[in-house]
């Protein structure tokens, strides 16, 4: 099947001649390579006696794209406040998101909505990534993160999709992101590090087109200045933004004059001013009014033209031709694929397949040994505690034996000794016990003695 861009660059009336030469010449060498008949023998032209039809091959195409609709993604990323749902709103002139988001987000969070456009009988599917709590965090180093997160899962997505025995990549709905508008702030001043680091990050995965939000804060001569430090930081970070094809005649002076504007200064909004007797989008401030879509007040409408109308087309093909194809290779490499073996022969799947899973096996088997080692290295540990604790144990027994004897012997001891102290009291006291009988029979007889005497 021919690529989609094909057909799309045909339907905007451009690049077509070449474009679909392109695709014919395609084809024919497809089939020349792979046809029996044609694989042996080259392609002699022959001339035609007539008309054919093969000349409507460009509106085969563009009638095929148009029923089967275009996927446009766009990320928009930046601090909250700068104006990117209002400038979606804006570039699509609709309301896309509901309530505005709040400064008081834990972390970055990516929210993606879809929404189904139709402009004379052509149909977008276009999804919205929005970052949620962008630079609202105390500590921001790790901001970019779920963006880069965002990105690879997409892509990986679709490498999932296209490595599926049966798959369906003519429906399947692509969310790999074509273009990253990343909001700087109108400081006037430079790029905050965080912008920095963050495009950095990102330029390897998508196309970016840094944008200076809510222009309408910075003066003229301010701005001019703004852009040329912003080119030169990024130049010198090495950062690449994505830059407008000059390759294509048709439209290369254009976006050579427009790559020379970047990073365009926009200004959002949706609301409608009256002017003379038409009404624009505009902001209308005390000291007077801010046209969105002129061009001597900011560069909405040149990213609109570039972004939408001339290169929407180049974006999505950047996206599956560079960056889609980087991730493709980096991760196919890293499950072991390789387009030759060491010997610069073809390398087979099988060969590749069993190569990997021996590999796996080996390390399986390694990890399987470390574990029984560490198995018993903690067993025999543990007997040794086991062990220590029982000695410890013993000890203590017998310890307490001692103790517990002693205490014996000591208690015996004083036993006895009361003992023989009851004894000797009992001893005592039956003495006494006698004594005193005998001194009650003594003192009985000599009372009967004197009362016989006082009777007499
Ligand atoms: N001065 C100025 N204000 C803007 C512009 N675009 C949006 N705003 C205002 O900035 C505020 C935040 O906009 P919003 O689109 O919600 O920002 P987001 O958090 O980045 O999505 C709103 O009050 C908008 O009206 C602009 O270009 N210039
Ligand atoms: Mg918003």
């Amino acid at each position: 099947m021919l690529p989609l861009y094909l057909a799309v660059t045909v339907l905007k009336g451009r690049k077509a001649s070449r474009n679909v030469t392109l695709a014919v010449e395609e084809e024919r060498l497809f089939v020349q390579a792979h046809h029996p008949r044609f694989s042996k023998q080259p392609l002699s032209s022959v001339p035609l006696a007539g008309h054919v039809g093969f000349d409507s091959m460009p509106d085969q195409l563009v009638n095929k794209s148009v029923n089967h609709g275009f996927c446009f993604n766009i990320l928009c990323v930046g601090e909250t406040g700068l104006g990117k749902s209002t400038l979606m709103d804006t570039l699509f002139n609709t309301k896309f998101e509901g309530e505005p988001t709040q400064h008081n987000q834990p972390g970055v969070t990516l929210k993606s909505n879809t929404y189904e456009l139709e402009e004379s009988n052509v149909r977008l599917k276009l999804t919205v990534v929005n970052t949620v709590g962008f630079g609202d965090q105390i500590n921001k180093d790790d901001s970019y993160k779920p963006i880069v997160e965002f990105i690879d899962a997409q892509f990986e997505a679709y490498l999932q999709e296209e490595l599926k025995i049966k798959r369906t990549l003519h429906n399947y709905h692509d969310t790999r992101i074509h273009a990253c508008l990343y909001f700087i702030a109108p400081t006037g001043h430079s790029l905050k590090s965080l912008d920095l680091v963050t495009m950095k990050k990102l330029d390897s995965k998508v196309n970016i087109v840094p944008i200076i939000a809510k222009s309408d804060a910075i003066s003229k001569s301010e701005l001019a200045k703004f852009k040329i430090k912003i080119t030169s930081e990024l130049v010198s970070n090495g950062v690449q933004i994505y830059q407008f094809p000059t390759d294509d005649e048709s439209v290369a002076e254009i976006n050579s004059t427009m790559n020379s504007h970047l990073p365009f200064a926009v200004v959002g909004s949706t609301e409608e001013v009256k002017l003379g007797n038409k009404m624009v989008k505009a902001r209308q401030y005390p000291w007077g009014t801010v046209q969105v879509e002129n061009e001597n007040h900011c560069d909405f409408v040149k990213l609109r033209e570039m972004l939408i109308r001339v290169n929407m087309e180049d974006l999505r093909e950047q996206t599956h031709t560079r960056h889609y194809e980087l991730y493709r290779r980096c991760k196919l490499e890293e499950m072991g694929f390789k387009d030759t073996d060491p010997d610069s022969k073809p390398f087979s799947l099988q060969e590749t397949y069993e190569a990997k899973r021996n590999e796996f096996m080996g390390e399986l088997q390694k990890k399987e040994e470390e574990m029984r080692q560490m198995f018993v290295q903690r067993v025999k540990e543990k007997e040794a505690e086991l062990k220590e604790a029982e000695k410890e144990l013993h000890e203590k027994f017998d310890r307490l034996k001692k103790l517990h004897q002693d205490e014996k012997k000591k208690l015996e001891e004083k036993k006895k000794s009361l003992d023989d102290e009851v004894n000797m009291f009992k001893q005592k006291k039956t003495a006494a016990e006698l004594l005193q009988n005998q001194a009650q029979q003594a003192g009985g007889s000599t009372t009967l003695k004197r009362d016989k005497e006082k009777k007499k």
